[in-house]
């Protein structure tokens, strides 16, 4: 075997029901022959199969623990593998991980018994990645795609890239290699039309990173309007806490208070600003400005109006400058308890709902509306749902997709052959960094480093 004996605590730090010492390696077994008795010592420990017994430290009782061993390759990191269950504490698991290092595994890195099953050839990096992905997964939704991506349809979906692009290789190496055949067509109908699909396919992949990295990241939404309108209101109702003061003077939110909701399992990381006016006090000044950024940065503007008023110079001044900045927006007409008085014929307002923040009256079918607007949005093929969600993808997806538009370019003006090879192997290159047949140790630094440690 190529790699030395790791081991660490893979369950979180601080007391717990149990805390689990992962060790992986040649040595895993011999190290917990050294440290482990069950009651009977003829007992057979076989694999994948709990063994109640005691860690001991040269015959001192240290825990009662379960350990169990799993054999390579069919385990997380196609290595041995063995896994000791002890009591939750912090202390004991410490203990018990300074045996087994004392006994000769050396302490893992961040994230790598999952390096581990990199190299070892069981997941690619895109897999590797899934895994963090899924560690850090804030919503069942991008868990959902994470766990798609550790399945291997992203791998999968490289392969077929990378097969349609090996063919056209083979084709052009025979026209390099025996000039004499004559083969005048640079590129056949099948083979260009090759090069076209992945193309098309690698596009849309690249298209499909915003919602990715939204699903991902949570969907920047800001809660804007005049002072007074019920912003802050609205921003209690979706958290169903009293979050935000809320008072009837205008001018009472003067920060940007940011909360993350959940939304049918879309992550919206929802802020509540400062009401948009002019004013002298110096606080509430800067409040405004920074509502104003806020705007700019948004993915998604919820324009608050108070329907209970006639629209002032003030909502004027919102509604300008979300339309300056071009901002997908859900217009709400709050205050509908009340009389509405509002009328918005002056301006060409799409998308608007009639709610009460205050009595939650069209909360739900506000969140309906959110979820439909930047999750369906879109979606034009249903029948292709992969999505990226890796800046990493999508950068050399971007390389992928160039080196193909130069393909094009060099066959359609005549050029030579060789410099078609050039650009194919270009684009190879590209897809197998994704997938990490080819990765740099700064790539593989960055994606593991990003591990905790015992993962
Ligand atoms: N009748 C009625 N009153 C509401 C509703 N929503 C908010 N209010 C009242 O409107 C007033 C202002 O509410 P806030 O939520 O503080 O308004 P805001 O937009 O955050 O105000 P600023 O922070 O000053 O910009 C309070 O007295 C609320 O109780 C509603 O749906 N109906
Ligand atoms: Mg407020």
């Amino acid at each position: 075997m190529l790699f030395d004996t790791i081991a660490a605590i893979s369950t979180p730090r601080g007391e717990g029901g149990i805390g689990i010492i992962r060790i992986s390696g040649d040595k895993s077994f011999e190290i917990l022959e050294r440290i482990f008795n069950t009651k009977n010592p003829n007992r057979d420990l076989g694999f994948y199969k709990f063994n109640y017994g005691f860690i001991h430290d040269n015959g001192k009782i240290v825990d009662e623990v379960m350990a169990v061993r799993m054999k390579a390759p069919k385990t997380y990191t196609c290595e041995d593998v063995v896994e000791i269950n002890c009591h939750g504490g912090h202390l004991i698991s410490e203990k018990v991980l300074e045996l087994v290092l004392k006994n000769g595994a050396r302490h893992a890195e961040q994230g790598e018994f999952t390096k581990r099953a990199f190299m070892n050839g069981r997941i690619d990096l895109s897999q590797a990645e899934a895994v963090m992905d899924i560690i850090h997964g804030k919503t069942e939704k991008s868990i959902s795609l994470s766990l798609e991506q550790l399945r291997g349809d992203l791998r999968d979906k490289i392969a077929s890239f990378k097969k349609a692009l090996l063919d056209v290789t083979a084709h052009v190496n025979v026209v390099l290699d025996y000039p004499e055949e004559g083969i005048d067509d640079p590129l056949p109908s099948n083979l260009r039309e090759n090069l076209e699909n992945v193309y098309a396919e690698a596009d849309r992949l690249i298209s499909s990173y915003d919602k990715g990295k939204k699903i991902k990241e949570g969907i920047k939404t800001v809660i804007a309007g005049k002072p007074n309108v019920g912003k802050s209101t609205l921003l209690n109702s979706l958290l169903k806490e009293e979050r935000a003061i809320v008072t009837h003077i205008p001018g009472t939110t003067r920060d940007v208070i940011e909360e993350i909701i959940n939304i049918k399992g879309i992550p919206l990381v929802l802020t509540d600003t400062a009401g948009i006016r002019k004013t002298e006090d110096i606080v509430e000044n800067i409040g405004v400005e920074k509502s104003k950024k806020f705007i700019e940065n948004a993915d998604l503007v919820l324009l608050v109006l108070d329907a209970s008023r006639e629209l002032e110079s003030e909502d004027r001044e919102v509604i300008e400058e979300i339309q300056n900045h071009n901002k997908k927006t859900i217009v709400l007409l709050n205050k509908i308890d009340l009389e509405r008085k509002i009328e918005l014929e002056e301006f060409n307002l799409e998308n608007i709902l009639e709610i009460s923040a205050k009595d939650n009256i069209g909360i739900e079918d506000m969140e309906e509306r959110i979820y439909s607007y930047i999750v369906e949005e879109n979606v034009e093929d249903s029948s292709e749902k992969l999505i990226i969600t890796n800046i990493r993808h999508k950068t050399a997806l971007e390389k992928t997709k160039d080196a193909i538009r130069n393909i094009f370019e060099t066959i359609d003006a005549g050029m030579p052959m060789d410099l078609i090879s050039v650009d194919l192997k270009e684009a190879l290159d590209s897809l197998s960094e994704i997938t990490g047949e080819i990765s740099s140790e700064d790539i593989l630094d960055h994606v593991f480093g990003n591990f905790c440690v015992g993962k």
